[in-house]
């Protein structure tokens, strides 16, 4: 079974040198935002992992796009929590700490976690790209609504109230091609592309030189503690790295309030069964 005592992984960290984290979702529930997997994840009926794909944005780039538009309103709405904070703070502590997060909500860059230590694997919500790959892209992106099209998607109700777009008996509406933000490059050259936003997107990859950037990272040397945080693992090539830290020498730490997600730890690792912002600060204050 894994340990679970706080002051005994309080140490660990303290004594340790290089550390490694791997953030998903859950690290940002407590600050309202849904995972993917499990309780809550639905959007509309649809996974919303069905709809992170290029094949879904070619067929349906409006459906593809309210969703975004959708998730973009929720992350600027919503505020970093403590457990963000904590990996900022940690970050800032230590010179080898190295924060792989899955999320695109730009959270941890809001808690102002150095850049330095911090990779976004998957990409960020507020990027826009071309859809037709021609290289053009528009950083960091914050308008709210994105464009008249998608103003469904950024309205706000009150708690006791359905947003009529999460309302699954009630049809999207039918957003036109020509009515989503395109891609001023393309137009230049007589040709029309969407834009897009910037995330990893399956059978996508990621960043350019990220994989190579965090195995050079991993080969470096021992890594003393390997951070999982809200994350199913269920995603690769994220999902690879915990085992990669193993093979280092990493005593593992997984922050879940899901008990599958200690499958895998020996007796040397620990297990923080709860919410990532309950524990994270616990542990790392
Ligand atoms: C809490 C909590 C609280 C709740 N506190 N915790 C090797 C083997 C097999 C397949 C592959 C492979 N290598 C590559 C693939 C293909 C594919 C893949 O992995 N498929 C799987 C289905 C197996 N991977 C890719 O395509 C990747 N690209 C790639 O590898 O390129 C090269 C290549 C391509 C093709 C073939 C081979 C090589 C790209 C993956 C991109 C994933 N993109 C998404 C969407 C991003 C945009 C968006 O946000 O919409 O990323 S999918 C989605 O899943 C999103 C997430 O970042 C990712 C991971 O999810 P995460 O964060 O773990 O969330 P959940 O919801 O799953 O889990 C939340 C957890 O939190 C749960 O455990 C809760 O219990 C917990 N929790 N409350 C703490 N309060």
């Amino acid at each position: 079974m894994p340990r679970t005592d706080v002051n005994e992984f309080k140490q660990l960290i303290n004594g340790s040198t290089r550390i490694l984290a791997l953030c998903g979702a859950g690290l940002s529930a407590a600050s309202g935002l849904p995972t993917f997997r499990g309780a809550g994840g639905l959007w509309r009926n649809h996974e919303p992992t069905s709809l992170a794909t290029p094949e879904a944005f070619a067929i349906d780039p409006g459906l593809v796009w309210l969703f975004y538009a959708w998730r973009r309103h929720m992350a600027l709405k919503a505020k970093p929590n403590k457990a963000h904070y904590a990996l900022a703070e940690l970050a800032k502590k230590k010179e080898h700490f190295l924060c792989l997060s899955q999320n695109v909500d730009g959270l941890s860059p809001r808690a102002s976690h150095p850049t330095r230590s911090l990779r976004l694997l998957h990409g960020n919500l507020f990027d826009l790209k071309c859809f037709n790959q021609c290289g053009y892209i528009e950083p960091n992106v914050l308008r709210d609504p994105l464009c008249p099209a998608l103003a469904p998607a950024a309205e706000d109700y009150p708690p006791d109230q359905t947003m009529p777009l999460l309302d699954p008996t009630i049809p999207t509406p039918k957003i036109k091609l020509s009515d989503l933000p395109q891609c001023p490059n393309c137009k230049e050259e007589g040709k029309a592309s969407p834009l897009r936003p910037g995330v990893v997107w399956f059978g996508e990859n990621l960043p350019d030189g990220m994989l190579e950037e965090v195995d050079d990272w991993v080969e470096e040397g021992k890594i003393d503690v390997m951070l999982v945080i809200g994350t199913a693992a269920a995603v690769y090539p994220a999902a690879g790295y915990t085992q990669m830290a193993k093979a280092r020498g990493a005593v593992v730490a997984v922050f879940n309030p899901d008990v599958s997600a200690r499958a895998g730890l020996g007796g040397n690792d620990f297990f923080f069964q709860g919410d990532s912002a309950y524990f994270l600060p616990k542990v790392l204050e």
